[in-house]
């Protein structure tokens, strides 16, 4: 169906092919027979590109012809994925590309495998972000995503001997046939040396120069973001560094030479790459850096844009919103700030109310150890002049701050941006910007009754909710072509593609016997494309006719990995002492990285492959479960996963997983949810109808009434629950370890002594609602009548309602359209 109402010129095939056929003599002087895949996807890829060209530039025409407010997304992270495929979809000429592949001998998903993912970001937030530009285009909106063109992006995972081992994701080691570089839009920025104050007679009054510092230059590179089917293509602005003066060496002294050298290497390091954390903050001076580079190289590319077509810089947030993804760059206030004072020459006030009517922040998580707080001195001695607007940003707030609450000292110690040496992001941006939104409503509702309580007191008007949506034309459209395939048919358009509560439709379909049959037939077909993933990725055999139960997201305690293993520890005991125990056939899989210095978490995947050794190598339950770990969960096996899945594992301690994305993706393919209320599964199961998800465990309330009072006491639970003893005692007795008692000791300890995230509290709820669900399987009209509601109630958490509601309540852009 994809194509067959497109916006565009018909597609000549033939054309297209001999495109195809051009791009491999010339840029590899070879023939069809000759080339690699890899240089064949090049060929591909850049006759692909030459159908975004015309767009692009038409595209952004008209955005400055009708001078249309854009929204800057500004990210540390977009975690793209590949490129090809989705181009193609929403180039509407996925279909015909295939066939002209085919005629040249060639498989359309062979040449897309060629293409290494774009991984420039770690996990949920960074896959939001390239949810978010991607609906933007197919929603005709103008926008720019802006990031870093990081020369290593997340880290590829292998599993050696059981445990995580990093590779560098060389991602641009044969280039990239998307990007174009943009030098003429480059940008300088500086770091250290001192400011001057020098008195300006023209103006008046003093004004801060920045001396003695050390620059770099900022090099965008545009990678074109396609809307589904409507001509616009945006820009995903991703910053590159190199060195200023590296071009005239010889005609320098030699301090000049050190110069040099110095900003070579600052410019290489900045770039070199992605932090690979996830919910976790380190401190590293690098990590400021990066964030004040692509911030700064953004804004003063804005504010040239803007100025060469307008004379009052007044005007700017009548055409420019900055929506900040998280803290990581929020020095885009104090860097507003500093280009309004000092280079436009305005007042205080005139430049804070410009920059607060430019400026929104998103908050992402509640984990305490996520926090942003970076310390005085190493700001003051990295950004000296950004600091002294800190500094007054945080004095003049403070002001207001006790005239409305006079010698309510708690109020300061809560609020303050320069608190005990150090300067707290989350309070700059909740301050500064003129929208503070949570990513689901159980989120936004903590953080202003709790987190954020006295900000919510105080300025209430600026707080809201923006549920997280993920794109369907990736991750239904691209990903499960079978089930797309099918959903059109049914439902007799496919519109459902730009308006995904039209699966809606769908639901009479789940009490009529024969489209129960076709979905399972598709969800089997599905699951034996992820066998096959896993024989050649993996080397294991796994069992398409088994339940697929599958968690995978990255590695975090909160996520709690280690209560679904100890549950599938706990199994393999019940089993193994009661073989004719009733038990549908399971494959439990997992993917999930871990953070590179995230010791628990190392530990956790150790626990899982070792636990996966002991139980794939006994013949006795082989038939009734295995245990597989992806070695590299990524945007592209992702795609891969989800199709393939009944049930989808979201099992955070209650209050912790802000939203949650991946959850909305199984739904969307018609898993069941097996999960606590947390994040955006509280609004799944609103959608869905409980009867159609298993929920378990304490509720966000309870786990916060427990952690008010120090936390629970686990040993009690250890010394009651015999079954939940012996799998804590097989993590230190040698059986999944080869005797040896250390190996998970930590592990064990960490559950005995605290266990923070109430995985033993939870574990008997978590053993039933599983127990539920193996049950609930065995009726496959049940589940499949289950499973077609899952698909069916998934419109609401589309990224386009969720861009939809950004637009409406936040960044208030017209929808420009194209010829
Ligand atoms: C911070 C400092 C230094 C290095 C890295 C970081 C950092 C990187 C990523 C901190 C947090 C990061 O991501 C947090 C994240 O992914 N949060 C998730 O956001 C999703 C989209 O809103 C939600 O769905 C998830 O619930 C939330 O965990």
């Amino acid at each position: 169906a994809v194509g067959e109402k497109s916006v565009f010129e018909p597609f000549d095939k033939e054309a297209f092919k001999k495109e195809i056929l051009n791009n491999i003599k010339y840029l590899f002087r070879k023939t069809p027979e000759t080339a690699s895949q890899q240089e064949i996807f090049q060929a591909v890829a850049y006759a692909s590109k030459d159908m975004i060209i015309d767009e692009w530039l038409n595209a952004h025409k008209e955005y400055e012809k009708q001078d249309a407010k854009t929204v800057y997304y500004l990210s540390m992270e977009f975690l793209m994925g590949r490129a090809l495929g989705n181009n193609l979809i929403n180039l509407c000429c996925y279909k015909e590309v295939a066939e002209v592949l085919q005629e040249m001998g060639l498989d359309i998903n062979v040449v897309e495998d060629q293409e290494p993912d774009a991984a420039l970001g770690n996990g949920g937030l960074g896959r939001l972000a390239a949810c978010f530009i991607e609906s933007l285009s197919t929603l005709n909106y103008p926008a720019y995503g802006c990031t870093i063109r990081y020369k290593y992006g997340m880290f590829k995972q292998q599993i050696v001997n059981g445990e995580q081992v990093e590779i560098p994701d060389d991602w641009l080691k044969n280039g990239n046939p998307f990007e174009i570089k943009r030098p003429e839009y480059s940008q300088e920025i500086k770091f250290g040396g001192y400011v001057r104050i020098e008195y300006n007679e023209k103006l008046g009054r003093n004004v801060y120069v920045q001396d003695g510092y050390q620059s770099v230059m900022a090099v965008p590179y545009d990678l074109p973001v396609v809307g589904y089917n409507n001509g616009i293509v945006n820009s995903l602005r991703i910053w590159d560094a190199e060195p200023l003066v590296q071009f005239n060496l010889d005609s320098f002294d030699k301090g000049d030479y050190q110069k040099a050298v110095e900003q070579e290497n600052l410019a290489k390091s900045i770039v070199e790459v992605l932090y690979p954390n996830d919910n976790h903050y380190s401190g590293k001076e690098l990590r400021l850096k990066q964030q004040y580079f692509f911030v700064s190289a953004s804004l003063q590319q804005v504010i040239k844009k803007f100025k060469a077509t307008h004379d009052d810089i007044h005007q700017l947030p009548d055409k420019v919103v900055f929506q900040l993804n998280d803290t990581h760059p929020t020095v885009t206030v104090p860097e507003l700030m500093r280009i309004l004072i000092d280079e436009e020459n305005l007042e205080w006030d005139d430049a804070w109310d410009i920059t607060s009517r430019c400026c929104a922040y998103t908050n992402h998580t509640i984990m305490a150890e996520a926090l942003e707080k970076w310390p005085v001195d190493l700001f003051m001695r990295l950004l000296p002049r950004v600091y002294q607007i800190v500094e007054e940003i945080n004095r003049r707030f403070l002001i207001q701050v006790e005239e409305k609450y006079p010698n309510q000292y708690d109020k300061i110690r809560n609020m303050a941006i320069l608190y005990e040496g150090q300067v707290r992001m989350a309070n700059m941006a909740i301050i500064a910007g003129f929208s503070v939104n949570g990513v689901a409503r159980l989120h936004t509702q903590i953080l202003e009754e709790r987190e954020l309580h006295d900000f919510y007191e105080m300025m209430p008007e600026k707080f809201n909710n923006k549920t997280n949506g993920i794109t369907q034309r990736r991750f239904l459209l691209h990903a499960n072509p079978l089930l797309a395939q099918w959903v059109t048919d049914k439902l007799g358009t496919d519109e459902w593609i730009t308006n995904l509560p039209l699966l809606k439709g769908l639901a009479p379909l789940a009490d009529d016997s024969r489209a129960r049959k076709e979905f399972q037939e598709i969800k089997y077909q599905n699951k034996l494309r992820l066998a096959k993933y896993i024989k050649e990725h993996n080397g294991i055999d796994i069992n398409p006719d088994s339940i697929f139960d599958v968690q995978v997201k990255r590695l975090h305690e909160y996520k709690r990995q280690l209560m679904n293993i100890m549950h599938i520890m706990y199994l393999y005991n019940q089993l193994k002492d009661n073989p004719d125990m009733k038990f549908y056939p399971t494959t439990f899989i997992f993917g999930a990285k871990a953070a590179a210095g995230y010791k628990t978490a190392k530990q956790t995947i150790k626990l899982i492959n070792a636990v996966a050794d002991v139980i794939n190598n006994d013949p006795a339950v082989n038939d009734k479960m295995k245990v597989v770990f992806i070695e590299n969960y990524c945007v592209s096996n992702a795609e891969i996963i989800f199709a393939a899945s009944n049930v989808s594992e979201q099992i955070s301690t209650a209050s912790k997983e802000a939203s949650g994305t991946g959850n909305m993706k199984f739904m969307l393919n018609g898993a069941i949810t097996l999960g606590t209320m947390d994040g955006a599964n509280v609004e799944i199961v609103e959608e869905v109808g409980s009867e159609n998800a298993f929920i378990f465990g304490m509720s966000s309330d309870e786990v916060m009434g427990y952690e008010a009072n120090g936390g629970y006491n686990p040993r009690e639970i250890y010394e009651q629950d015999a079954d939940i003893h012996r799998v804590m005692d097989q993590m230190v007795d040698g059986t999944y370890s080869n005797g040896d008692t250390e190996t998970f000791r930590e592990l064990f300890n960490s559950l005995i002594n605290q266990d923070v995230y109430f995985i033993l509290k939870d574990f008997r709820s978590y053993a039933e609602a599983r127990a539920k669900i193996n049950e609930a399987y065995r009726d496959s009209k049940a589940w499949n009548r289950m499973a077609i509601l899952n698909t069916a109630c998934s419109g609401k958490f589309s990224s386009d309602r969720t861009i939809e509601e950004y637009v409406r309540d936040i960044w208030h852009l017209k929808k420009v359209f194209v010829k």
